[in-house]
């Protein structure tokens, strides 16, 4: 058996480019717009922040937000695309300057659970039962700032409030070591699966991992999905490229490692990724420097990079790997997949 895979993006993945430094470099396109070109681009799945689904959320009654959602639902359906997960967006808004579940101030921490309640509002009436959780300020800049246990301890309480709230609802957490924060609570999936074993309903907390969060945090992106899996915890994937240790890049997938990335789709496949609905995501930036009439490429060149490694891993002999691997050749397997990385016919872009 292999893997099924469908592809989904979010909207903020096409950008208008700005950085630190710099502003925007391309007009901002509508989420109408956006929604118009994901079949164009191969992607049958849509990834929500809260706020990409239902703008000015805070200013809208529980009642008002499910409305929102509904409508956009049929939306959705008449563009033949599938709500693969929300997440709520706690990174923005002033009362979250010092993150959410894990703020000091207990009026932070009340409006992070309660705008959670209502992504899960969102997601429900958008047809998903998953809801991703960046934790993007669950951290620090200054050790001494918050009491690293009493985070945690926090954090469980926060999913705990959620599980309890919808009975259904499923919560993948997407780890990441730092940046916004210089150390984040939850840096790995190895924090994210134990932390969710200390909740009321384990079974219903699994992961979300990102390429470039395991390489930020020093690890490979194929060997923290396979801890995933081995937790039958991969409930989603942000597939993307990291060069190196330095700001998030979320560059397209593969540029900067093919073998890395032929790796993760090599796990996927080996385990029939996507034969219970799982989604292929990608989460990937265009570069500042592309031209806004260009500035879709990223996503349609990622699909097709992951649909070419996935090409040539089925092409490998994999009695031959075994042999390899039998004899303790690892020069020779290391030959081998080498050769099929290089030796394959280019193919024209579109
Ligand atoms: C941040 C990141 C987010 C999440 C969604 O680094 O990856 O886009 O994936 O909230
Ligand atoms: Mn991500």
């Amino acid at each position: 058996m292999a893997g099924i895979f469908r592809f989904s993006f979010g909207p903020w993945n096409i950008h208008e480019g700005a950085d630190p430094f710099g502003p925007t470099v391309r007009p901002t396109l509508s989420f109408e717009t956006k929604l118009g070109q994901y079949k164009a681009l191969g992607f049958d799945g849509v990834q929500f922040h809260d706020d990409d689904a239902v703008p000015n959320l805070n200013a809208l009654s529980p009642q008002q937000i499910i409305a929102a959602a509904t409508t956009l639902k049929a939306r959705l359906d008449d563009e033949g695309l599938t709500a693969e997960f929300v997440a709520p967006r706690l990174w923005e808004d002033p009362r979250t300057i010092d993150g959410g579940y894990t703020a000091n101030a207990p009026a932070a921490r009340a409006y992070a659970l309660e705008r959670s309640q209502r992504s899960i509002d969102i997601a429900r009436a958008l047809g998903t039962d998953l809801l991703v959780l960046w934790l993007a300020r669950e951290g620090t800049y200054v050790r001494e700032a918050k009491d690293s246990k009493v985070a945690v301890d926090r954090l469980v309480e926060a999913l705990n409030v959620m599980l309890d709230y919808d009975p259904q609802i499923r919560i993948a957490i997407e780890p990441k070591p730092n940046e916004p924060m210089d150390h984040t609570y939850i840096p790995t999936t190895g924090h994210a699966i134990a932390l969710g074993h200390l909740t009321i309903d384990p079974s219903r907390v699994g992961v979300n991992i990102e390429s470039a969060h395991a390489i930020l945090a020093g690890l490979d992106p194929s060997d923290e999905m396979g801890f995933a899996l081995a937790h039958d915890k991969l409930w989603t994937v942000h597939l993307n490229d990291q060069n190196g240790l330095k700001f998030d890049q979320d560059k397209t997938f593969g540029s900067v490692d093919l073998r890395r990335a032929f790796n993760q789709v090599r796990l996927l496949d080996a385990y029939h990724y996507g034969s219970r609905g799982e989604w292929v995501g990608l989460d990937i930036k265009a570069m500042r420097s592309q031209p806004a009439e260009l500035a879709t490429k990223h996503l349609a060149n990622s699909r097709h990079i992951f649909l070419r490694l996935l090409e040539i891993s089925r092409s490998l002999d994999d009695a031959h790997i075994a042999a390899l691997v039998g004899s303790r050749d690892y020069e020779e397997l290391e030959r081998y997949i080498l050769d099929g990385l290089l030796c394959t016919p280019r193919v024209p872009t579109a």
